[in-house]
């Protein structure tokens, strides 16, 4: 017995001493000690040349060097697997791969869709044009006078290199250039990131996205706008939303409206998030000016038309409840991953 343990530590030292750079030296190790004819087999052997009283504890220790042997030949086995390749080596092309972790879509994305699936529904298509625009279908075009206050220079990123190109700060200018193509009867939305030269806080960034709508035909009404509205909201956030409409002012729209919701937060009772009003703002809207028709070649004694305009960080926050408008941009993944949807 006493032989037995002797023989025992010192075969522990060897094998915790062994390394396997490769497969084939892997296999060594494995045949020396584990094999049919390996060492472990050969010494479980002696269990015949221990007396009976000692049979309990040589069989305890001849149990534990195996597994020692065992655990030693798994992590040898890892490391030789995730070792660099020698020349001669291939590659089991047969192998499964690692499994990839799935990404979730951003919450804008899903949002946008959403928008879009539901002006789907009402049959608008979606158009799409450049991010970096002329003055003409940015704002000549818009009905936006020369020094009207949206052209400064704090509000609008000029290129450099050459100040006849901006960086558009609506979504208005693809439906400028759709307006120009002078197919009539119109009905699009234009999604888009668009940008504003505004101070970075939890509720203004130099850019976020847009979806703006037009429908452009005969006898367009304010009541076909508001009951596309009304149908787009009680798509998007439940038939138990109250919606009001406020006048307002655009150089585009004549006449203009601002549409609220009741505040999905506290039901309309008054929070945080609605300013204790019970409301809040969601679009812009009205009908299109007789001048942007007009900039665009559309007749407007036969023609009218309607069009609005969301932000759609402003509905994805209140759809998910979302505090601070960076987090949309600044990409860390604790955030991202907590929407997952269809959508
Ligand atoms: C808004 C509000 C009201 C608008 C107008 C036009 C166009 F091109 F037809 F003139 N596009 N979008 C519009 C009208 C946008 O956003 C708050």
């Amino acid at each position: 017995m006493e032989q037995l343990a002797a023989q025992i530590e010192q075969y522990k030292t060897e094998i915790s001493a062994a390394t396997a750079s490769n497969k084939e030296e892997l296999e060594a190790f494995r045949i020396k000690y584990l094999g049919t004819k390996g060492l472990v087999k050969t010494i479980m052997g002696e269990m015949k040349n221990v007396a009976p009283d000692k049979k309990k504890e040589a069989g305890q220790l001849l149990n534990e060097f195996k597994i020692f042997t065992e655990q030693k030949f798994e992590s040898l086995s890892s490391n030789a697997g995730t070792g660099s390749f020698t020349p001669g080596q291939t590659i089991d092309t047969s192998l499964p791969g690692y499994p990839l972790p799935l990404g979730a879509r951003h919450p804008i994305s899903i949002i946008q869709n959403k928008i879009i699936s539901i002006f789907h529904k009402l049959g608008f298509a979606v158009a799409e044009g450049p991010e970096i625009e002329d003055d003409w279908h940015n704002f000549s075009a818009l009905n936006l006078p020369e020094n009207h206050p949206a052209r400064d220079m704090q509000d609008t990123f000029y290129i450099s290199q050459n100040p006849a190109w901006l960086l558009r700060t609506h979504t208005s200018s693809v439906q400028i250039r759709e307006m120009e193509k002078g197919k009539l009867p119109l009905r699009i939305i234009c999604p888009g990131r668009v940008y504003r030269n505004e101070t970075i806080s939890a509720r203004a960034h130099c850019f976020f996205n847009q979806v703006e709508g037009l429908y452009i035909a005969e006898n367009v009404s304010f009541a076909d706008l508001k009951q596309t509205l009304y149908f787009f909201v009680k798509e998007m956030f439940g038939n138990d939303v109250k919606v009001r409409f406020r006048p307002s002012y655009f150089p585009f729209t004549e006449p203009s409206a601002e549409m609220d919701i009741s505040c999905l937060i506290c039901g309309g009772t008054g929070c945080s998030v609605c300013k204790k009003t019970g409301w809040v703002e969601i679009l812009g809207c009205g009908m299109v000016h007789p001048n942007v028709l007009d900039n665009c070649g559309i007749d407007s004694n036969k023609y009218t038309g309607f069009a609005f305009g969301m932000g759609i960080e402003r509905i994805t926050m209140l759809s998910y409840q979302i505090k601070d408008l960076r987090l949309f941009s600044e990409n860390d993944i604790r955030f991202l991953n907590q929407f997952t949807t269809a959508l």
